[in-house]
């Protein structure tokens, strides 16, 4: 098997859009705003200038989709999410991140594998500025899950102690959406569950 690409995926030269609802075309680099909140030492409110004005990193790699598309070698530039967090210094208690969109569409993930330094608030896409279709003026890039939790138009990042399943996640969806251990739907969640408990990683919380 090709560690390369994740079980079950198969290789596209092309770049499908994919979404629910519309495509917000009226948010424009000017307008747009990210809105960081919850539990953090600093809430604040960042424009594209101030996101331009941080530390810039591109990231050259391959992205996956649940419906089973895989496109290689996909170059993006964007700041960290690492640096966002270091910027916001989040509480002890901030274990997982929901992503806020337009049009109300939400994913989350731990606060762990944003950290991983492939993890990007993205605003350019093969050296041009993200298109609308594709989640512009700014995405999130998380290629190490399922596409699903790189959220389009991102226009908030919140800090949470509790998870809150997002709109694919509360549809049948994966919250895992790790590509390897292909975890596509929720029941696939459970051999995730196993294998922790298998290595005695699990710990039930309540
Ligand atoms: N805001 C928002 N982000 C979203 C979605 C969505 O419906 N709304 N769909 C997700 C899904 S299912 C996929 S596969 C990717 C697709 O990104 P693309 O259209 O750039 O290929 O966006 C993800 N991010
Ligand atoms: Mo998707």
């Amino acid at each position: 098997m090709n560690a390369r690409i994740p079980p079950g995926q198969v290789i596209t030269k092309g770049y499908p859009i994919l979404h629910a609802g519309t495509v917000p075309y009226s948010l424009t680099r000017e307008n747009w705003t990210l809105k960081l909140s919850g539990a953090i030492e600093f809430p604040q409110t960042l424009s594209f200038a101030d996101l331009l004005a941080m530390p810039q990193k591109t990231v050259t790699t391959d992205i996956h989709c649940v419906t089973s598309w895989t496109k290689l070698d996909t170059t993006w530039v964007g700041v960290p999410f690492r640096s966002i967090a270091d910027r916001v210094r989040p509480h002890p208690n901030a274990h997982f991140v929901v992503m806020e969109c337009e049009q109300r569409f939400t994913t989350s993930l731990p606060i762990e594998p944003l950290m991983e330094d492939t993890v990007l608030i993205a605003h350019t896409y093969d050296n041009a500025p993200l298109p609308p279709e594709h989640g512009g003026p700014v995405r999130m890039f998380v290629p190490r899950r399922y596409f699903y939790k790189s959220a389009k138009w991102l226009r908030g990042l919140r800090f949470v102690e509790k998870d809150e399943p997002g709109f694919w996640e509360v549809r049948g969806y994966s919250n895992v959406a790790d590509p390897w251990m292909e975890t596509r739907y929720d029941v696939d969640d459970v051999k995730v569950i196993h294998r922790m408990r298998k290595a005695n990683l699990f710990q039930p919380t309540d």
